[in-house]
């Protein structure tokens, strides 16, 4: 019996979340068994390089030894208190000073909880019910974000899971990333119905979709004129694109501000913060109400913390960018070179790729229809050859400051290998 087929007689598909089952790439998912730096060791005793890096929260590397210790003597003095820390304190305050737009922040234990709590907030504190989100983003399961857009492009939502209530999708208008004139038309439209706007500043729920110019700013105009929050969901672009995240990119101020991933250094931990105006209106200090048992746990904030004192290193975004940037520069030459076109993109220590004709993809529907099957095909030789990649089409990949020359050779080598086979 595999790993697999005895998980899923005691666990729901056999994973504690749905995109490790491998059913975006076939086959059975591989289980890990350790990691160390850009190096994870599976179940069957194979070693592979690492690109997922549990979905981005492994900056440092798998199993960093500054935040091993960190955890260690913070778990020696109790796991859990439900009662105030100063290391909530601590990270809190490295939060503030990596992030400006932040000046409170409420920790949570997810980016789920980070984005749901911060929708909430948008609607409390200025009375609206209205939500715009873009297609291809995700923001986590929470009700009022699996929606998918109408029939027409201001028509209201509709639930993309069952058990989400139409009433309540109707509430959230699904627009098409990098569209500035839907944007524009929504809110003309609907401008003082709207509570916020929610927007991955830089996509990687569609693969890796970089926004284009003035996009970002017709969403921070467009919600001032209307009185509407803007929050930028750096779940995922937070600590990972730039020390200061996409916000820092792109010189975008937003009014609440969503994380997770590295700022629990891959323990559960997320946060969401921003105007010290608006944060106000959560419980205690407003009528929003929000609370966690495990929020701020010390544990979690210990990895976090340590996390966010490493990548505030000299120069650590430029290595981590330079690495990046040699690692799609040689998929792509190796793409060339057997005349298979393959789009690109990086940030930092993301990147992306499609199997597409476009140049560059700019909205879900060119990744959509890219050629998913080649991708499949690709995700598997590299992990034939100890490369594993994201199992979907449609997610992003993660470079770690553990990644080296021979890592970055190792993985191109294998590339051009595979691509030649496609
Ligand atoms: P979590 O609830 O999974 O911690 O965070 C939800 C979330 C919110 N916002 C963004 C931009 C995100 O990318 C995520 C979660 N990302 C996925 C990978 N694309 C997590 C992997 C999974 O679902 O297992």
């Amino acid at each position: 019996m595999s790993h697999f087929d005895e998980a899923r007689e005691h666990i729901a598909g056999g994973v504690n979340s749905p995109v490790r089952a491998f059913a975006g790439v076939g086959g059975e998912p591989v289980f890990f068994k350790s990691a160390k730096g850009a190096w994870v060791e599976t179940e069957d005793g194979r070693r592979l390089i690492d690109y997922v890096g549990s979905w981005g929260p492994m900056i440092l590397g798998h199993s960093d030894s500054d935040v091993i210790n960190a955890v260690v003597e913070t778990a020696r003095r109790g796991l859990s208190f439900g009662a105030p820390c100063v290391l909530e304190t601590q990270i809190a305050k490295k939060i503030r000073e990596l992030m400006p737009s932040i000046e409170r922040v409420r920790m949570v234990s997810s980016g789920t909880e980070a984005t749901m709590s911060a929708i909430r907030l948008a609607r409390g504190h200025t009375g609206r019910d209205k939500i715009i989100k873009f297609e291809g983003c995700y923001h986590g399961h929470s009700d009022s974000l699996l929606i998918k857009a109408g029939s027409g492009a201001l028509t209201l939502g509709v639930p993309s899971s069952p058990g989400v209530p139409s009433e309540l999708a109707a509430h959230t208008i699904t627009l098409p990333f990098n569209d500035t004139d839907a944007v524009r038309a929504a809110f003309d439209a609907l401008g003082e119905q709207i509570a916020c706007v929610i927007v991955e500043p830089i996509a990687g729920n569609m693969n890796m979709v970089l926004p284009e110019a003035g996009f970002h700013e017709t969403l921070r105009d467009a919600c001032t004129r209307a009185g509407a929050l803007l929050i930028f969901d750096e779940v995922m672009t937070g600590f990972r694109v730039a020390k200061g995240g996409a916000q820092s990119l792109y010189d975008i101020r937003p009014d609440l501000t969503t994380l997770g991933k590295i700022v629990g250094g891959g323990m559960p931990a997320a946060a969401f913060g921003g105007r010290a105006d608006i944060m106000s209106s959560i419980a205690p200090d407003g009528p929003v109400y929000q609370a966690g048992t495990l929020s701020g746990n010390p544990v979690a904030m210990a990895a976090g913390l340590a996390t966010l004192e490493k990548i505030d290193a000299p120069d650590f975004y430029a290595r981590l960018s330079d690495r990046t940037q040699q690692l799609v520069d040689g998929l792509a030459a190796a793409a060339s070179d057997v005349n298979i076109p393959l789009a690109v993109s990086n940030a930092g220590g993301m990147f992306g790729f499609v199997f597409s004709d476009e140049p560059q993809v700019r909205r879900f529907d060119q990744v959509a229809a890219a050629n998913i099957e080649r991708f499949k095909a690709f995700f598997h030789g590299m992990l034939d050859a100890d490369v594993y990649l994201a199992p979907s089409a449609f997610e992003a990949g993660f470079v770690s400051i553990a990644h080296g020359d021979d890592e970055i050779e190792q993985t191109l080598a294998a590339a051009s290998k595979v691509l030649a086979s496609l």
